[in-house]
């Protein structure tokens, strides 16, 4: 079975340093990424043809993340039936809480998963995707079993390690 992509597209490169979690998650499950910088508002054109041809091309699910005004999740979801994870970054004045506001505000009838501001949000909306894509790619959502049960096995560790400490401190 071939495996979808999931398209990642940032407002900037200024945006990739911390986009670039996202990227690497996806690509320790083996998905396949196309990334592409393109802006809402300074390539809006590029930005429809890009989204338009990406169904085709086998694209699953769209990523964007962007700063300020950060209508590129909502123009994305505009062009699109496939689902968009909109991640807020912290750039400008307002540090993320301009963006977080335009990305999660979207009107009734196009929505955008919003996740959270910075580099956890761009981790987050890698396995969200991941998720998503599991639902009809079951060797994926068994990837995603086993990183839910590792993540919950080094907590274990944490837990334990530290009560020791605090046994014999
Ligand atoms: C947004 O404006 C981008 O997503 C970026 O976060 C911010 C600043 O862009 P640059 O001026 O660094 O290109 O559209």
């Amino acid at each position: 079975m071939t495996r979808r992509k999931v398209a990642i597209i940032i407002g900037s490169d200024s945006d990739w340093p911390v986009m670039e979690a996202c990227y690497k998650i996806l690509r320790q499950f083996d998905v396949p990424v196309e990334v592409q910088v393109l802006s809402a508002h300074r390539t809006p054109d590029k930005l429809s043809s890009f989204v338009r041809g990406a169904e085709e091309r086998g694209v699953a699910v769209f990523i964007a993340g962007a700063g300020m005004a950060a209508a590129l999740p909502g123009a994305v979801a505009a062009c699109t039936p496939l689902p968009v994870i909109g991640v807020p970054l912290a750039s400008g004045a307002l540090q993320g809480v301009d963006s977080l506001l335009s990305i999660v505000q979207m009107p009734p009838g196009v929505p955008v998963a919003t996740v959270a501001v910075g580099e956890g949000g761009a981790c987050n909306a890698a396995l969200l995707a991941v998720q998503i894509m599991g639902i009809g790619d079951p060797a994926l959502a068994e990837e995603f079993k086993n990183y839910k049960r590792k993540q919950a096995d080094s907590v274990d560790d944490k837990n334990q390690s530290l009560r020791a400490r605090l046994a014999h401190g």
